[in-house]
């Protein structure tokens, strides 16, 4: 078993590995935090000094040469019974290939660092890419009282680990970047049916994720004729079903429904209010720039032919991006000198590295995932696949940061 397979396997086994065989490793929980301490040792191990930011993202820095540093990244947090490659596998390979840089005595031009992103699925909070917001500058002080399921405030959770909110503006730390890599799994299909070896990323899909209350009301599920019912359950499966309709007929556009809940949830009661969370993409600039009008138009319309009322708030919102030219070249030489094949490839997935995309020159690698699954246990790419995808953005970092 080499080093990186090894390196997986271990990281799997921390913070939440359940009954499903998933992996559930969420924002600010012991678990990724026992996940960034684990990192932390293997940094240790190979003479790369650890450390945390203020926003919860954690680093490992290969001091060398001078300037600002080229950054390998992505996120260790999962969504809810997550696989063990999304995320993880873009961190480990960075470590993988800081390991394997250091043995073989490259020297780097300019520092090079790995970072774990926070929160990069936004699972408990709604905050989608907050660590990568945060490192780049965002404001996120409106964040400070979203609430998890349990109705912990994300304040609150940071304090519990020994975070302070408002120091979330020290991490912004962008300036000391010239470039950012990420090597992540498809999460898709493509790479499996072309057989190539890695994707190189193009663009990023842009997203609107958003939060709806319909509010009708709760009554007796025998009594009340059915005319006269306002089920606010019923808005949101007109809801899910419209949404898909509208995704169907738009090309490239995909609209999703994956949190639901009804209150007051009793068997015999005509549900009263029904929350659920949309999230709608586009890779095409001109229809992005329409789907959260479009989505809320068809929300409207709904809430007001189902006599429930609504409302609607923002999530999150992150522009289709380009990735940059001269990291796109890097690769596809990268991948060539190590006799990978490579294919150019859009993703659909929303990624750190859009966030830093648009401030200093990204890249993302794909190696393939076994039957397009992710966000999923059965999510899998084989060691040789990874070990390819490790070895190209090794040899894209010696092309990037070499002499
Ligand atoms: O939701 C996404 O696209 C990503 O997996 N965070
Ligand atoms: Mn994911
Ligand atoms: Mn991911």
């Amino acid at each position: 078993m080499d080093e990186l397979e090894r390196d997986l396997l271990d990281l799997a086994a921390i913070g939440g590995a359940g009954e499903s065989g998933g992996v559930t490793r969420v924002a600010w929980s012991e678990g990724l935090l026992a996940a960034y301490a684990w990192l932390a040792r293997q940094g240790a191990a190979i003479g790369v000094d650890p450390a945390i930011d203020t926003a919860g993202n954690a680093f490992l820095r290969w001091p060398a040469g001078d300037g600002p540093a080229l950054l390998i990244g992505s996120h260790l947090d999962t969504v809810p019974h997550g696989g063990r490659f999304d995320g993880a596998l873009g961190v480990l390979s960075g470590l993988d290939v800081i390991r394997t840089l250091r043995r073989d005595g490259f020297a780097p031009r300019c520092p090079v660092w790995l970072t774990a992103f926070m929160d990069e699925e936004g699972t408990r909070f709604g905050t989608a890419l907050f660590g990568s917001r945060a490192f780049a500058g965002a404001d996120l002080s409106g964040l400070a009282e979203r609430r998890d399921a349990a109705g912990v405030t994300l304040r609150e959770a940071m304090q519990a680990r020994g975070f302070d909110f408002d120091a979330i503006p020290a991490a912004a730390q962008l300036d000391r970047v010239r470039g950012y890599l990420e090597l992540h799994i498809e999460q898709g299909p493509v790479l499996e049916h072309s057989g190539d070896d890695v994707g190189i990323v193009t663009s990023i899909v842009g997203l609107v994720g958003l939060h709806v209350r319909l509010e009708g009301q709760a009554n007796h599920a025998g009594t009340t004729p059915m005319t006269l019912r306002r089920d606010a359950l019923a808005g949101g499966a007109r809801a899910v079903l419209e949404l898909r309709e509208l995704a169907r007929r738009t090309a490239g556009v995909t609209a999703n429904v994956g949190v639901i809940s009804v209150e007051p949830g009793g068997k015999n009661v005509v549900p009263g209010a029904c929350e659920l969370t949309v999230d709608i993409r586009s890779a095409d600039p001109g229809v992005y720039g329409t789907l959260d009008a479009t989505a809320r138009g068809l929300l409207e319309r709904i809430a007001r032919e189902e006599a429930l009322e609504l409302t609607v708030s923002e999530l999150y919102r992150l522009e289709p991006v380009p990735l940059d030219t001269t990291i796109i070249d890097a690769f596809e030489r990268a991948a060539e000198l190590e006799g990978a094949t490579a294919r150019r490839m859009p993703s659909g997935a929303g990624h750190d590295a859009q966030i830093l995309a648009p401030h200093v020159p990204a890249g993302m690698l794909f190696v393939p995932s076994r039957g397009g699954i992710s966000h999923n246990p059965a999510e899998y790419t084989t060691p040789g696949q990874c070990a390819i995808g490790s070895r190209v953005l090794a040899r894209a970092v010696t092309l990037l940061a070499g002499a």
